[in-house]
């Protein structure tokens, strides 16, 4: 076990009452006209999931998954002279596929075969790497003799594996699809060998411009720059996934997956300033990491609002690291719109499959990783991971501007609130950190209050990582409790992060005080907000 060096609630406190693991995570699954099960229910342990319905169903349109074995995919080809005939495209991936696949230039060749319009376009930079200096030449050959062969077994399985309808989750509307683990591999097998139709333009108006790209091509393509390396290790973790899935025994991965979209209309927020919740109990550490220490709560995923962000092309913070690890969340990037302001995607039961050191440029991958997260009664993992993804500020003031607070905490709130019926259940607690404020720049002061005021309003506790960092874990607990102690609640401390918001639009010189100084001034000054100490057993 790990140092923690933690203040504030205890994390056993946090948990009590549900056990070790708790209830299933919400969603649960029972399909319905919100709810696509691809699979047989009841799920059963022990057995691998059948696909749903028996009777194959293809629906080429525009609110479902273009699937690369519909009968409507067709590919221009080029045939005799300068003829041009329209083929299957599944006949032709079939083809180049089954074709003998020794190395990472036949690879390309077989991707291009029934890519022909990126011939020009698309490069392979990084899987040659790969394959040619990264990895020792056992390594590759492994991968071409083994490995491979059963990727495209599982990629050609697509029409059996998965017979149903893949709804796209579109933007304001509320639907979960469930898919097994193995279905999610044959998908991504196919994105990896680049057969998804109508996703390789992300041009303006072409159909899928509003959704995040799947075909691996352009994680392929990536290198010869400083980030070169961490794509290459990226690309690890990806192999690593796939030699699992292929070569161990199929009952390793019976489980399934849930991947929920998530929107509240823009007026139907809880009024803040009017809540009367008392702020959530918090444990703070500098110690540990969401995905580790966060098991059986809910996992904040810092997202992009193109969920997954830069997974497959140069990305590798956190969003992208988790993808990596735990590649089954990638499959969301082939149904998910980009979210909106108000929405979120909540994804239960992915598994982990890759150990890593580093983050950014010193990303690596270090070694397979067995998850022994337990199944939920409905065949998930253990493990619930919310995508919200923040505002990226260009300036650090402009986050104080009030539609922004808005924003960032209605936002938390569709990520953390539950709608669905939970009984006496206590809510998983919220494993989160400085979401919002690496890449997008934001200042975790103001973050780590936002994310309290929506995790109170939402009846869960929260458990925040500062990532190393001791100074920011003091900072924020010494807010939290004094906030605490001075009886400070969910609709106050909104009410004072408003009236901040309004001084900081006030003040034209750069003198604005700052954030803490202000809020430990203003209810230390206004006697009427303060109400007696409570009795909290904070350490
Ligand atoms: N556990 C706890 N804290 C972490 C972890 C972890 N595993 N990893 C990072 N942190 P960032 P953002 C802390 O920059 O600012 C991606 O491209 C660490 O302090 O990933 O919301 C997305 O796709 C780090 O600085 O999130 C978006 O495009 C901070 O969390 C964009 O980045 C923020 O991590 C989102 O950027």
């Amino acid at each position: 076990t790990r140092v923690d060096d933690g203040k504030g609630f205890s994390i056993s406190d946090l948990r009590d009452g549900n056990g070790d693991w708790g209830p299933p995570p919400l969603p649960t699954v029972h399909p319905s006209a919100n709810h696509t099960v691809l699979y047989k229910v009841p799920w059963k342990p022990g057995n691998l999931p059948y696909s749903y319905p028996r009777v194959p169903c293809d629906r080429w349109d525009q609110d479902h998954v273009r699937m690369p074995n519909s009968s409507e995919s067709l590919y221009p080809v080029q045939e005799t002279g300068d003829e041009k005939g329209l083929r299957l495209r599944w006949e032709l991936v079939q083809e180049a596929l089954l074709r003998p696949i020794q190395n990472s230039h036949e690879l390309e060749a077989a991707i291009l075969s029934y890519n022909s319009r990126y011939n020009e376009r698309w490069n392979f930079r990084a899987l040659h790497t790969l394959f040619e200096e990264a990895l020792d030449s056992e390594e590759s050959e492994y991968f071409f003799r083994d490995v491979l062969p059963a990727m495209v077994v599982l990629a050609l399985q697509l029409p059996e594996l998965i017979t149903g309808p893949i709804p796209l989750l579109k933007k304001h509307k509320n639907h979960t699809i469930s898919l097994s683990q193995a279905q999610i591999a044959s998908i991504l097998a196919n994105a990896f060998f680049c057969t998804f139709p109508r996703r390789n333009s992300t041009k303006r108006g072409s159909e899928y411009a509003a959704y995040p790209d799947i075909n691996f091509n352009r994680l392929f393509q990536c290198g010869d720059n400083s980030d070169s390396n961490s794509v290459l290790e990226k690309l690890k973790c990806i192999l690593n996934y796939f030699r699992r899935i292929c070569l161990t025994d199929a009952s390793d991965h019976e489980g399934v997956v849930t991947f929920s979209r998530r929107y509240i209309s823009p007026g139907s927020f809880p009024n803040w300033g009017q809540s009367t919740k008392p702020l959530p109990k918090m444990h703070i550490t500098s110690h540990g990491f969401i995905e580790d220490e966060g098991s059986g709560m809910l996992q904040v995923d810092f997202a992009n609002k193109f969920v997954g962000g830069g997974v497959l092309g140069w990305g590798c913070v956190q969003e992208e690291i988790r993808f990596v690890i735990c590649p089954e969340l990638i499959v969301s990037r082939l149904f998910t719109e980009c979210l909106d302001a108000t929405e979120a995607l909540i994804i239960v039961g992915c598994e982990r499959f890759s150990k890593y050191a580093g983050y950014g440029h010193s990303f690596e991958w270090v070694s397979d990783f067995k998850d022994d997260t337990p199944l939920d009664s409905y065949g998930r993992r253990h493990c619930s991971i919310v995508a919200m993804d923040a505002l990226c500020f260009s300036k650090p003031s402009s986050q104080f501007f009030l539609p922004n607070l808005v924003r960032e905490v209605n936002k938390a709130y569709v990520g953390f609130c539950e709608t669905e019926d939970h009984g006496d259940n206590k809510l998983a607690p919220v494993a989160t950190g400085n979401w919002g404020c690496g890449a997008f720049r934001g200042d975790a002061n103001v973050k780590a209050l936002l994310q309290l005021v929506a995790a109170g309003e939402s009846g869960r506790a929260v458990v925040y990582f500062t990532f190393g960092d001791k100074n920011l874990r003091d900072r924020i607990y010494g807010m939290y409790k004094f906030l605490m102690d001075n009886d400070v609640n969910v609709g106050k401390l909104w009410t004072l992060l408003t009236k901040y918001s309004r001084l900081v639009a006030q003040t034209i010189t750069d003198n604005v005080p700052d954030l803490y100084d202000y809020l430990y001034s203003s209810v230390l000054k206004d006697p009427d907000d303060k109400v007696s100490c409570s009795a909290l057993s904070l350490k």
